[in-house]
C-alpha cells in the first residue's frame, strides 16, 4: 500500500541550529503519525520572520514547487505528495498565496497549518457525540476566522474586482452568518448534553463524592494511570490525542486495605476521571470548544498533572499546561504534580527528581512508573490525604 507522502515545513530563528528546528518539528511529525500511515518530508528555514505573503520565503517555496511538482525528486521516491503542513499558526491570506503557488504545479496538494492538522486528528480519533459536536464546533468556528481573514483581502478582491467590491464583501457576509447559524444549532445540542454532565456532577457532590482529575500534556501517560487507579481499560498508545472523551472510574484501594473496606476513613467514594490532552500552540477557541469535556477538570476537588519526566520538553510542556489550566479558570484548585515514566531515567532519577522536588514544591511532586508501578501506593495515600486537607 501505498503511504500518504507529506511535507513538514517550519520557519526557524537563523540564530537556531538546524538540528534543534529538526528537533521542534518531532512534535509535529508525532501529530502526523497519529494521523496514520504517512511518510514524511522535512523542511527547515532559516528567516527572522514569515514572510508576510506566503510565511516561508520565495526560496523555499520554489523548493517545495520542485518536490511538489516531481514525484520522482529523491526526497520523494514515490507517490505524490498529498499535504503540506506547516508547524505554526499561519494567518489564512498566507495560506490561501502558498496554495495558489503549488497549486499551479500540482492541484492535489492541501496547505494545512498545525490547527488544520489537530482538528482533522479529533476528527478522526472523535468517538462520543459529544466530543464529534465539540470538534464540529471547533472547526466551523475555525472555518469562520480563516473566512474572516480573507475578508478584505482576497476573496472580496476575487468576487468583487475592482469597483465592484461590495459584491465580495456581501458574499463573505453571507457565509459567516452561515457558519454562526450553524454554530449555534450545534451549541444548542450540545447544551443539552452538558446540562445532563451538569446534574450528575451536581449529584455526585451532593452525595458526598470526591473528584479527583487526571490532566496533562498530550502523551504523558494519563490514560496509563487512570487505568492503574481504577481498574479500567482505556486505550492507551504511543501517539498523540488518543484520548479525546473523558472516563470516569472509582480509585481503587491502596495494598492493604481490603475490598470491602472503604477506600477511606470517612467512607466516602472517590471518581478518577482521565480527559483530553493539551499540547502547545492550541487556538482559546479550541480549548473553548472543549469545555463540556473538560468540565470534569473544571469541577474536581484535587487536580493532578501528569508530566512524562522523561521528555527533553518537560519543563516547556509543563508551563503550556499551567497556561491553559489559567485559560480554563482552575489554576487556583488543588493540584498535584505527578511525574511519570520515571523508568525512563535509570542512574538519573534521584538527581532528577531532588531537583524538580524543589522547583516544583508548591504542587507536592510525587515520583512515578506505571510501567514498573513504582510509587503508585503512596501516590493513591497521598491523594486520599489531599483530598481530605
Ligand atoms: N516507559 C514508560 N512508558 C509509559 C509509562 N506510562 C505510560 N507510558 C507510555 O506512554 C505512552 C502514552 O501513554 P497514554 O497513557 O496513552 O498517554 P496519555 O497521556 O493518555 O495520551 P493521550 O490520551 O494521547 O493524550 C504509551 O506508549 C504508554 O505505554 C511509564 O511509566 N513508563
Ligand atoms: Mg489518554
Amino acid at each position: 500500500m501505498k503511504k500518504i507522502k507529506v511535507i513538514l515545513v517550519d520557519v526557524i530563528s537563523p540564530h537556531k541550529h538546524t538540528s534543534d528546528g529538526l528537533k521542534d518539528l518531532s512534535e509535529l511529525q508525532a501529530l502526523v503519525k497519529t494521523y496514520g500511515g504517512i511518510d514524511v518530508i522535512r523542511v527547515i528555514q532559516h528567516k527572522t520572520a514569515p514572510d508576510k505573503a506566503t510565511f516561508i520565503g520565495s526560496g523555499k517555496v520554489e523548493e517545495l514547487l520542485q518536490i511538489v511538482a516531481n514525484p520522482q525528486d529523491s526526497r520523494s521516491p514515490e507517490g505524490s505528495v498529498r499535504h503540506v503542513i506547516i508547524n505554526s499558526i499561519v494567518q489564512p491570506a498566507q495560506l490561501f498565496e502558498l496554495t495558489k503557488k503549488l497549486w499551479s504545479v500540482n492541484s492535489n496538494v492541501q496547505v494545512w497549518d498545525r490547527i488544520d492538522l489537530i482538528l482533522n486528528i479529533f476528527e478522526k480519533h472523535a468517538k462520543s457525540a459529544e466530543s464529534k459536536l465539540q470538534i464540529e464546533i471547533a472547526r466551523m468556528r475555525h472555518m469562520r476566522f480563516r473566512i474572516y481573514g480573507l475578508g478584505g483581502t482576497i476573496l472580496s478582491r476575487q468576487a468583487g474586482g475592482i469597483g465592484t467590491r461590495g459584491i465580495g464583501e456581501t458574499n463573505i457576509e453571507r457565509m459567516r452568518r452561515h457558519f454562526k447559524k450553524q454554530i449555534r444549532r450545534k451549541k444548542d445540542q450540545l447544551e443539552k448534553l452538558v446540562k445532563q454532565r451538569q446534574l450528575q456532577l451536581q449529584r455526585r457532590h451532593e452525595y458526598g463524592i470526591k473528584t479527583i482529575s487526571i490532566i496533562g500534556y498530550t502523551n504523558a501517560g494519563k490514560t496509563s494511570l487512570f487505568n492503574l487507579l481504577t481498574g479500567k481499560q482505556g486505550q492507551v498508545r504511543d501517539a498523540l490525542f488518543v484520548t479525546l472523551d473523558s472516563a470516569t472510574g472509582i480509585l481503587t484501594n491502596p495494598q492493604g486495605l481490603r475490598k470491602s473496606e472503604p477506600a477511606n476513613p470517612e467512607g466516602y467514594t472517590i471518581l478518577v476521571s482521565d480527559t483530553i490532552g493539551f499540547i502547545h500552540n492550541l487556538p482559546p477557541s479550541l480549548i473553548d470548544s472543549f469545555r463540556s469535556t473538560l468540565m470534569e477538570s473544571i469541577h474536581a476537588d484535587l487536580i493532578v498533572h501528569v508530566v512524562d519526566i522523561a521528555d527533553e520538553k518537560m519543563e516547556q510542556k509543563i508551563k503550556t499546561v499551567e497556561e491553559i489550566l489559567a485559560d480554563l479558570g482552575i489554576s487556583g484548585k488543588k493540584q498535584s504534580i505527578v511525574f511519570n515514566k520515571i523508568d525512563k531515567l535509570g542512574g538519573e532519577y534521584y538527581k532528577t527528581s531532588s531537583s524538580l522536588k524543589k522547583q516544583y514544591s508548591f504542587y507536592n511532586p510525587q515520583f512515578i512508573s506505571v510501567n514498573n508501578l513504582q510509587g503508585i501506593e503512596e501516590l493513591k495515600l497521598n491523594l486520599k490525604r489531599m483530598l481530605k486537607n
